[in-house]
């Protein structure tokens, strides 16, 4: 062994810890308005990073407060190209699909990390986050952000 390299197998089994953490095994989520564009958590598109406070609260009353960064919703919605009739955003995960009024989503953005991080909860990344959304509607793991435009007769979806 040589004092270069001490231990070769605890830096191997570090760079692995590393990679598992990497913002490249985030999956990438599709945007569809009257376009169709892909982001990603690697900064290799031309969108610009924002971070934005938020709390998630719970119907329960269980709320967290965390500073999360990602790519805004205004930004996304143009790139798609929303179209202006658009009332709300469809959030969908695999398990689980939104629709969030189109105004309040606007301001909110889709995460990709999370600051000075809480223990409890999952970060579910990536996720739609916005102030003065319910948590309900701040999805976790989403795959497909889009533009829908709902009669007023018509309910928004959850769960
Ligand atoms: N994909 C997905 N996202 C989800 C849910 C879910 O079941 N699946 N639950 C929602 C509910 S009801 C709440 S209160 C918040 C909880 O977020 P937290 O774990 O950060 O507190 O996530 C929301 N996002
Ligand atoms: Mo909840």
């Amino acid at each position: 062994m040589t004092a270069a390299n001490p231990e070769p197998a605890e830096e191997g089994s570090e760079l692995r810890a590393q990679g598992a953490e990497s913002p490249t095994e985030t999956p990438a989520v599709a945007v569809e308005g009257r376009e169709r564009v892909v982001v990603s958590a690697g900064e290799g598109d031309s969108f610009p990073r924002a971070s934005l406070v938020c709390t998630v609260e719970c119907a329960s009353g269980e709320r967290a407060t965390d500073e999360w960064t990602g790519v805004s919703v205004v930004a996304l919605a143009d790139a798609a190209d929303f179209p202006g009739e658009t009332t709300h955003l469809r959030a969908e995960a695999d398990d689980f699909t939104a629709d969030i009024p189109i105004r309040p989503a606007l301001g909110g953005i889709l995460a990709f990390d999370r600051r000075n991080s809480r223990d409890d909860g999952e970060l579910g990344l990536p996720r739609f986050v916005a102030d003065g959304v319910e948590g309900e509607r701040l999805v976790k793991r989403v795959e497909r952000l889009s533009a829908v435009s709902l009669d007023p007769d018509e309910e928004p979806r959850i769960g």
